[in-house]
């Protein structure tokens, strides 16, 4: 199992990849504000569990298990973004709850949570009546 922080380098990977179609050492710094150094020793961890293939001067590509993990890992960010969009957090909160409790959920947890989206979905009236109890809590 991926740690908490191999989990954002994975996804962080993972979304360069899927929008520019690469992911730089300097890019893959920016995006998680770290030096540099950090992220060559961290994508040399990865290449060693098999989550890419890193070459110096040819870049990194992701392995069918990094690909995997990935997507699971941006399905899980989205959802959970979701589900606080759903449940009424502040649009200015959403980004940096879910990058605080991404890493601690199990997989169970998230597939309820999927449900959980789901039901609310489906119909609108259920968010609805969610918002008439915040209303009246907020008083
Ligand atoms: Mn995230």
């Amino acid at each position: 199992m991926p740690t908490p922080s191999m989990e954002d380098y994975i996804e962080q990977i993972y979304i360069l990849i899927e929008e520019k179609g690469y992911a730089r050492v300097s890019d893959i710094a920016e995006a998680l504000s770290v030096h540099p150094s950090s992220v060559t020793k961290m994508v040399q961890k990865l290449d060693k569990d098999q989550y890419l293939v890193y070459e110096k001067y040819r870049g990194l590509m992701l392995t069918p298990k990094g690909k995997k993990t990935g997507k699971r890992l941006v399905y899980r960010h989205e959802l959970l973004e979701q589900l606080l969009k759903i449940i009424g957090v502040k649009d200015e909160n959403i980004y940096q709850d879910v990058e605080g409790i991404e890493h601690h959920l199990s997989w169970d947890a998230i597939d309820r949570i999927g449900d959980l989206v789901q039901y609310f979905e489906e119909n609108e009236d259920r968010v609805e009546a969610l918002r008439t109890i915040q209303r009246q809590s907020e008083e």
